[in-house]
Parts: C-alpha cells; structure tokens; sequence
C-alpha cells in the first residue's frame, strides 16, 4: 500500500507517518519549498520516506505530485493551522485552509479518482456551539477565518463524495496535543514555559484566557482514527474527541504541580493573546467512532499534560 500525506512535517503528519511505516506501508510526504528544511519532526524516520515537492497553491504541483507517486490513500492534513494567524492573514489562510482542499479534490479526480481521500476537519467549525457535547450532526458555527476556511473544507470533500462517488472522508477532531505539537499552540507553549521556568532559563509565561476549555487528546491516538476511516467500506465522516473538557487554568495547574511549582506565581495575562472572538467550550461526542472504527483515546488528561512537561524538561536539558 502507498500513502501520501500532505502536511507530513507537521505534528500530525508525523505520528501518522510512523505509524503507517509500522503498517508496511510506503509513505510519501508532500512538502513545500524552503530556504531551510523543516524535516525536525520526521528526521527520525527520514531515510524511510520519499518525498515529493509540491504546494496547496500551485494546483500543477500537486498534479505532478499525485502523478509521481499514485497512492492509494491519501492524507490531507497540510494547512495554516494557527488560529490567530488566520486573522491577520485572512486571504492566505483560506487559499491554504480552504480552497487547498478543492485544489488536492481536483488534482485527485484527475489523476487518481480511485484513490481514498482523508480531509483534517476541526472541531474549530462549531466554533459558538449548538449543542453540548458536538456530534457529526451538531450545526457548525465558525468564530475565526480558519475555522470558516475549515467548514469549506469540510464541506468541499463531503460536496465530492456525493458529485463524484470520491471516497473521501473527514475527520473532524477535537484539539489534540503532543510533545511534538508546535510551540505557539497554548497546550506546547505552557509545557516549554514550565520547563523553562524550573531550569532558570525564564521568569514568567503570558497568556491569554485560562477560561477557555477545550476536548485535548493525544495526536498518537488521533491518527489511528484518520487510518481507520480509510479502511471502511463506505466513506462517512467522523467527530474524533475524549469526550472531557478542560480550562486551560486546569491545564496550567497540572503541569505547574508537576514540577512542585505555583502557576499563579508565574503566570501573566497579556491582552496581546486574547482573540476577536473566542471559541469558550468544546467538548465531543465520538460514539460513532467507537460503534464503527472501534476507536477509543489511551491517553487520559493528566498524563498528557506530563507527558509534554517531561519532554520539554528533557529537550532543555533538565
Ligand atoms: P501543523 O503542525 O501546523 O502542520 C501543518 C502542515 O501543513 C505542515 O507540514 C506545513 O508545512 C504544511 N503546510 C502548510 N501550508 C502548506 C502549503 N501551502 N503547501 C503544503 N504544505 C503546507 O498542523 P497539525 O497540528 O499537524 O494539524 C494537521 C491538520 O489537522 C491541519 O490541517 C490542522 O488544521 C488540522 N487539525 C488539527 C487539529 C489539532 O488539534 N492538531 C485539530 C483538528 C484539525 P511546513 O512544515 O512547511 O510549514
Ligand atoms: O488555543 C487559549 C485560546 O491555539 C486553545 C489548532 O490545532 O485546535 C487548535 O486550535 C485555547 C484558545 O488551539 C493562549 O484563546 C489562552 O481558547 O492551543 P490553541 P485552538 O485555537 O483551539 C483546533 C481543533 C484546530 O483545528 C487548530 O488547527 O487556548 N489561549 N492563552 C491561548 N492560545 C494560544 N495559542 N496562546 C496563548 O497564549
């Protein structure tokens, strides 16, 4: 089996590379050009991988890319995935977010209309929430030009599905973390800031809201669901979520206790990280996934939580 995942560098892509490297298959990662390469997450598995260059933007790109390698199934997880960003790069986020997805369903339907295609969806589409907990029925509401970009996307591959008898699917998955999650996001930013606190190496971390709760799960888990999606017979769309909510205060109290420190000794709010509009709870309602895919999380909370301090603490040397 071949598999191509656009967005292979990133967290996602990376836990999911590894684990369809463990299933035999071939992996192909599409990447973006660059002046330096961002390979740190895959470098482990590097000499594993082929990759092929291509951009969401340049829809010849990705024809060639799918000519190249001919998966069988294929990833779309590439994105500008960063919530803020996506306000003060309202245009580019929906070219990538957003028409991205039409571009790869195209290069798709021309080249390898018989391949299964996977599109990362976001529990950022139901935004100002509906309904508590948030189903595959639940009504989307998005409060942010990503999670707007999202629900084109989101829709694009459903809109294919039934023009085209495409198999595509999408994931709609709740946040979920990992010492490999990027530094910006607020569950990384808290662990390196713990880390770098109890080394010496800073004396305070600023942030935003500590109200806002999120359904954080562990990325390692996500991307069996991803897998498991592809395998079925017919192509549905699924919530992926732990089904418990937390602030992020709570957050901030587990991974500070973890190194027997005070967050409310270091911790500053800074205006500069609160949102034009937030996104207050969300919490998922995966029974589907765990009726059809068999799927369930194996990382609780708290343990993720010390999971991401511990390897902070150990990339600085603690
Ligand atoms: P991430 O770490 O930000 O990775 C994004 C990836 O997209 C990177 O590999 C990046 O490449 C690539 N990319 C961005 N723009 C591109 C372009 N124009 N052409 C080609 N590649 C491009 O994101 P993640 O956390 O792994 O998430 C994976 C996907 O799931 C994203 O679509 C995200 O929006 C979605 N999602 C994530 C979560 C979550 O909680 N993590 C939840 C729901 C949905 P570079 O390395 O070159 O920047
Ligand atoms: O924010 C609050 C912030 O940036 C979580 C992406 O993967 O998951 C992610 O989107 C919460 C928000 O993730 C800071 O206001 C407080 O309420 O970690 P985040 P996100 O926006 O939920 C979804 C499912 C995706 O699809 C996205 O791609 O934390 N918060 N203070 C902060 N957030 C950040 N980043 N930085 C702060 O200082």
């Amino acid at each position: 089996m071949k598999a191509l995942i656009t967005g292979i560098t990133g967290q996602d892509g990376s836990y999911l590379a590894d684990l369809l490297l463990a299933k035999g298959y071939q992996v192909c990662g599409m990447v973006r050009r660059s002046s330096t390469e961002t390979f740190e997450r895959i470098g482990h598995i590097r000499d594993r991988l082929q990759l092929v260059q291509a951009d969401l933007l340049d829809p010849t790109s990705l024809v060639q890319a799918l000519r190249e390698v001919r998966p069988a199934e294929i990833y779309n997880l590439a994105a500008q995935s960063f919530v803020p960003t996506s306000w003060s790069q309202p245009v580019l986020t929906g070219e990538f977010t957003g028409l991205g997805v039409v571009r790869m369903l195209e290069a798709v339907r021309e080249v390898c209309p018989e391949a299964r295609f996977y599109q990362a969806s976001s529990s950022e589409m139901f935004g100002k929430v509906r309904e508590v907990p948030q189903n595959e029925l639940t009504a989307f509401h998005p409060r942010s030009p990503y999670a707007v970009a999202k629900t084109f996307g989101h829709y694009i591959t459903v809109n294919y599905r039934e023009s085209y008898g495409l198999f595509a699917v999408s994931g709609i998955l709740f946040n979920h973390e990992s010492p490999r999650r990027g530094r910006e996001f607020v569950t990384r930013k808290i662990s390196d800031g713990v880390a770098r606190i109890k080394l010496g190496l800073a004396r305070e971390l600023r942030l935003g809201t500590l109200d806002a709760q999120r359904d954080w799960g562990y990325a390692g888990d996500y991307v069996r669901a991803m897998w498991s999606m592809l395998q079925q017979a017919t192509p549905e769309d699924f919530v992926i979520a732990t089904g418990q909510t937390h602030s992020v205060r709570q957050f901030l109290e587990i991974a500070f206790d973890h190194v027997q420190l005070h967050w409310q000794d270091y911790v500053v709010q800074d205006p500069r990280f609160l949102r034009p509009a937030e996104v207050d709870q969300l919490v998922g309602d995966a029974t589907k996934a765990r009726e059809k895919l068999g799927w369930k999380p194996t990382v609780p909370f708290e343990e993720l939580v010390r999971m991401m301090v511990d390897a902070d603490l150990e990339l600085l040397g603690g």
